[in-house]
């Protein structure tokens, strides 16, 4: 089952900063409108989703923290963008992520299609899509960046331990490592965090990411990060993806949730690896065939990709990839 909340559109942060000069954000609307309309046109079906109780977000963030971004977009007047002027003071750690009069809804609303999509699973169900905007894979517990605000695959996760307990593999497609969902879970046995991404060497985030991050304490060895050189193609893709689907095997979780980016396609203005939309099939095909090994439930939660039009055929090729009903 998909699952689509249009308050999504409300969030529309118009710029900014890269390398010191104001730019057009790259977080678009469009992003998530173009994978709606062509799924929609392929004769998939969207959902509307669930309402919760905002006190799902302390599930993850500190309250300071929610506050705060709760405060910020209120007395940020529409027209305009609020961004940090003092880092380690303000609560976000770039200058790509501007609060905008209502972020926090938009931002809240997103958490809310991935506890929608959550609850589908943990009802005895075998695939939910959540397709989130703002993302969440950088926002760890009191910090937002990288255009996002809280971690929905993180709250998920927490949920679905909440009500059903065991445990839970995360794999992180996007083409960005996952500071935010790495950190949360960091010390936590009971989910396993397994990235591919550019190397932070040279791309965003650039401070985590790197192979030698492997968890702590009781989480110590359930965190694997797998950096890539830039402009890697499908095949060397595929023998590293074939890595972290095999540490997710041994795992034997009982839930796989998916973090997808599609910003690893070639082009991607935020990316920088050679993936076609068309290879999404073979991804598809890798992850189906774990999930049918392991006999669990997939959810996937929808991150960073920035032309509307390649996310559309990438969302589309690993659906067929991965046999998904219409
Ligand atoms: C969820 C997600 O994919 N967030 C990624 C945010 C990445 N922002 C990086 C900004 C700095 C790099 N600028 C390179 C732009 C080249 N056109
Ligand atoms: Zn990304």
């Amino acid at each position: 089952m998909i699952f689509y909340c249009e308050k999504h559109l409300n969030h529309k942060p118009e710029k900014e900063m890269d390398m010191g000069i104001f730019v057009p954000n790259a977080d678009t609307p469009q992003r998530i409108e173009k994978i709606a309309v062509e799924l929609q046109k392929e004769g998939y079906e969207l959902h509307d989703i669930n309402h919760f109780d905002e006190s799902v977000l302390s599930l993850v963030h500190d309250r300071d923290y929610i506050e705060w971004i709760k405060n910020r977009s209120r007395i940020t007047p529409p027209e305009q963008e609020y961004f940090p002027e003092v880092f380690g003071y303000d609560r976000l750690f770039d200058t790509g992520t501007p609060i905008t009069w209502n972020s926090y809804e938009s931002a809240l609303y997103a958490v809310y299609t991935a506890l929608t999509s959550a609850e589908w699973i943990i009802c005895g169900n075998m695939f939910s899509y959540a397709m989130c905007r703002p993302p969440g894979h950088h926002a760890s517990a009191d910090m937002g960046g990288g255009y996002c605000y809280f971690n929905n695959i993180a709250i998920a996760s927490k949920y679905i331990q909440n009500k059903k307990g065991g445990r839970i593999a995360i794999l992180d497609l996007d083409f960005h490592h996952g500071n935010g969902t790495q950190d949360i879970f960091y010390n936590d046995p009971s989910i396993l965090y397994v990235s591919l991404h550019g190397t932070p060497d040279i791309f965003f985030p650039w401070i985590k990411g790197f192979s030698n991050e492997v968890g702590e304490g009781e989480g110590k060895e359930f965190n694997l990060n797998i950096p890539l050189k830039p402009e890697t193609e499908i095949e060397e893709y595929i023998s590293n993806l074939n890595i972290g689907l095999d540490k997710i095997k041994d795992y034997s979780p009982d839930y796989l949730l998916v973090s997808l980016g599609l910003d690893i396609v070639e082009g991607d203005n935020q990316g920088g690896l050679n993936i076609k939309t068309d290879d999404y099939i073979k991804i598809g095909n890798k992850i189906k065939k774990l999930i049918d090994d392991l006999k669990i439930p997939l959810m996937i939660v929808q991150e960073g990709g920035y032309s509307g039009e390649n996310n559309a055929k990438a969302v589309i090729k690993l659906f067929e990839g991965m046999n998904i009903e219409k």
